[in-house]
């Protein structure tokens, strides 16, 4: 389509829609009409990609994720279209600006952070790559909670997302399942086999959502699948009183808010086997549509655990293929296994999901009737090769307890951490029983994001300079940003580069202004540290630092530091209250030193509410230091990191998760990294000699800091300075915060140093942007696709399968 078409095609599409003309339209009626020229436009190709792959039966994989965190989907839709130049000119000539558009779509904001935003750019890479991949999720009503701050404190408000319309979904009543809940079941003898009989329960219907996942430039248009509740109608008389209703209401009404943690309520565990249940049965129907033999499935379907959430597909599988497709157990478990595979996101313990008994007998009987056997037949099984303890420890059922991850590496061929060091810490510490039992089902897969969504989509300034300087083959092949390693000593280019950050700090300096009311000077270091709020990430290490700033620049207001903006942004679940109180002392600390005239704008904190998938497009593309602090080991992979790093940012960090990987990629002169590493924090728990409140006392500079959360000098936080204090103090400092400052104020001074010397800053942004193509999300679903899956891009799709360039 060409822009003197598109002009012609919106015109009369705004009149078809609304019988209006341009000059009458209201933002929201131009985004209705420009989402309806794009969705309507790709809707060929999304029944031709779909098409393709039923007819010629091509393997497919389904990503089973209780969480997707998809952000705005036009922009993202436009870019992947080939469509962003001309439809953004074309608007433009009508008088109408896109990006104002854009902002009236809201964030799908079905997750709460890494976890579902990596499903997300998954889903991106899978569709870029041709590969066939479908998504499948929970349409929730309410996204995760909106975040304001009312006197420094987080305050949760409901994202009602869905009343403002929802243009991408198309429901599919025709392709409802129904989900059955609760009751008993037992087993009764039928031509000599044990089938279940049901007594009572109640069933639901579940209905698909479809969401088209568009390719880049490729003609691939892939599915994500969500799904809604509803009360079936040969049902309605079951469902009488409205607490009944309002029960399956629930069902698809909110996402859990908790990260890393168990949420450990009936209601969340409903919702695991409600979108495990609808989605592996409408799998199964569609293969006995493909009439091929059962025992051939594991050729045609992969299906995927994203973390222990949807670990439930793995006994789900069993019961339609024992009790409903009448195969033998032992066929059934080697298909299970087939076809099934995990990535585990954590190490953290209270994040490795249990169920009690009682509960999963309660939700879904049949299911924990399927874990039971799956477990006894482990048992015996091992029994003969291996001892007591080793089959204690990895057995699915303990104490009562549904391990779910047992469940996840027992039943499937291959189980993934996200990033090099997260998976060496599964084999040899976290899951190393298993890795003894199955070393041959372990590997490494780790993260990525989606390319051109934070770099060509977020950041149009650098996007421009990259294309002058190396073309833009780098679009399609990522680790073509490569060629940028030629222009290291170019100061043409250094200095393009440099204007574009610039131009992007100002654009953010605005927005933190307009949004916060502060005045932050573009000519700081903008320092950024965005992520959910655990203390783990060590987002107090970062406070603890600015406060250090804040009081030499008090003795010594003539102190030479290069100015710096700190920059926040996290939400805290709702029931984490530590959390909240370090949400609360960064906002206080800002207040503070913001209205402080004795700091002179040297230092500026803000803490930008409601950070989320848009948010993060606009703070990113500004950052110049990149902070990952988290404790090492605690981190499975982080992404933010590799998405401020491909924006040119200086990470500064430990050696955790990716950080690590990142300093292969650009060499250890353009990171900065700092603190305990993995032998050392295992030495320290073995040892059990880590002393946080010697730490205190032998530093005058820690104590001085601590003392401020306790004696007033930050106001307001009563309860929370206390609460923060101990936890450092009398609670031993779990994450090393005392143990790590140091080191991490001695990083930190580098930074202030290289800053001065603008070229060598220059380089370093530079060589981060040129290496960082290997985290592309592309490169990460293709070894997935290749080890785990072995599913191929499709054929048939405009690149035939195969990277071409634009
Ligand atoms: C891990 F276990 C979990 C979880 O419940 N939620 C979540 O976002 C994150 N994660 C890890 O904390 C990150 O290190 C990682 O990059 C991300 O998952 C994606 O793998």
């Amino acid at each position: 389509m060409d822009k003197i078409e598109f002009k012609q095609t919106f015109i009369e599409r705004l009149a078809e829609l609304y019988a209006m003309e341009v000059s009458d339209a209201t933002p929201i009626e131009l985004y209705q009409t420009l989402g309806s020229i794009v969705s309507t436009t790709y809707t060929k190709q999304w029944s031709k990609s779909w098409q393709d792959y039923r007819d010629t039966k091509q393997k497919q994989v389904y990503y089973f994720s209780i969480e997707f965190l998809p952000g705005k989907m036009l922009k993202s839709n436009l870019l992947n279209m080939g469509w962003l130049e001309i439809v953004e000119e074309a608007l433009s000539e009508l008088g109408i600006k896109l990006d104002d558009l854009i902002e009236i779509e809201p964030d799908m904001a079905l997750g709460n952070g890494g976890l579902g935003r990596l499903a997300s750019c998954f889903m991106d890479s899978i569709a870029s790559q041709s590969l066939p991949g479908n998504g499948n999720g929970i349409r929730y009503r309410y996204g995760l909670f909106k975040q304001r701050f009312v006197d420094g404190h987080q305050v949760e408000l409901p994202d009602e997302w869905l009343p403002k319309g929802n243009i991408w979904e198309v429901r599919k009543d025709s392709k409802a399942v129904d989900v059955h809940f609760g009751g008993s079941v037992h087993l009764e003898e039928h031509h000599g086999r044990l089938k279940p009989v049901y007594h009572g329960g109640y069933t639901v219907r579940a209905v698909p959502y479809d969401t088209g996942m568009v390719g880049y430039k490729n003609g691939t248009v892939n599915t994500m699948r969500l799904w809604d509740v509803a009360i079936p109608a040969e049902e309605e008389e079951h469902y009488r009183s409205i607490e009944d209703r309002r029960m399956v209401e629930e069902l698809t009404s909110v996402l859990y808010p908790d990260d890393s943690n168990e949420a450990g309520r009936k209601l969340r565990l409903s919702q695991e086997y409600f979108f495990v249940s609808a989605g592996v049965q409408s799998i199964l129907r569609y293969y006995k549509n493909l009439h091929l033999p059962l025992e051939q499935i594991s050729r045609y379907i992969a299906i995927h655990i994203n973390d222990t959430h949807p670990a439930m597909c793995i006994a789900e599988f069993m019961r339609l293929l024992v009790d409903q497709e009448n195969l033998k157990w032992e066929k059934a478990w080697r298909l299970t296994l087939q076809v099934m595979s995990y990535t585990n996101h954590t190490i953290m313990a209270e994040a490795l999901e249990k169920w009690s008994i009682e509960m999963m007998q309660d939700v879904c009987p049949r299911i924990y009737q399927i874990i039971e056997e799956i477990d006894r037949r482990f048992v015996e099984e091992m029994s003969t090769f291996h001892n007591q303890g080793l089959i204690q420890r990895t057995r699915i059922i303990q104490d009562g307890q549904i391990h779910m991850a047992h469940l996840a590496i027992l039943g499937s061929h291959s189980t993934n951490g996200v990033a090099k060091i997260h998976s060496d810490l599964l084999k040899n510490v976290i899951l190393n029983d298993f890795y003894v039992l199955y070393p041959s089902r372990f590997n490494n897969k780790t993260n990525g994001i989606a390319q051109r969504r934070w770099s060509q989509l977020a950041n149009p300034a650098m996007t421009k300079v990259l294309n002058q300087t190396i073309g833009d083959s780098w679009h399609r092949t990522p680790t073509d940003l490569h060629l940028l390693m030629n222009f290291t000593e170019d100061d043409e280019v250094l200095e393009q580069l440099a204007a574009a950050k610039l131009e992007n700090k100002k654009r953010l300096a605005a927005y933190i202004k307009e949004h916060k009311g502060i005045e932050v000077s573009p000519e700081a270091i903008f320092d950024v540290q965005i992520k959910r709020l655990h203390a783990y990430k060590r987002q107090l290490m970062n406070l603890m630092h600015i406060l250090k700033l804040y009081f030499e620049l008090k003795n010594d207001p003539k102190r030479d530091i290069h100015p710096r903006v700190f920059i926040f942004g996290a939400k805290a679940a709702p029931s984490y209250h530590y959390a909240k109180a370090i949400i609360k002392a960064i906002n206080e600390t800002a207040n503070l030193i913001n209205h402080d005239p004795d700091i002179q704008d040297k230092i500026k904190v803000v803490f930008l509410e409601n950070y989320n998938v848009s948010l993060a497009e606009k703070i990113i593309p500004a950052a110049e230091v990149s902070e990952q602090i988290s404790l090492a080991t605690k981190e499975a992979s982080g992404t933010s990191n590799m998405k401020l790093m491909l924006n040119g940012a200086l990470t500064i960090a430990t050696l955790d998760g990716a950080n690590i990987e990142i300093r292969e990629a650009v060499g250890e002169e353009n990171i900065v990294t700092f603190g305990l590493t993995e032998k050392e924090v295992y030495r320290y728990y073995q040892e059990q000699n880590y002393r946080s409140l010697e730490w205190y006392h032998n530093d005058p500079v820690i104590q001085r800091i601590l003392n401020a959360f306790i004696d007033g000098t930050i106001p307001n936080i009563v309860n929370e300075g206390k609460q923060i204090f101990d936890s450092l103090i009398q609670y031993h400092d779990e994450f090393f915060v005392l143990r790590d400052f140091a080191d991490y104020c001695r990083a930190q001074e580098i930074i202030n140093q290289l800053y001065q010397d603008s070229r060598r800053w220059n380089q370093i942004s530079l060589i981060n942007i040129a290496n960082a193509g290997i985290f592309s999300a592309d490169n990460t679903v293709e070894r997935y696709a290749e080890d785990i899956w072995q599913i191929r891009p499709n054929p048939s799709s405009q690149l035939g399968g195969a990277a071409q360039h634009d």
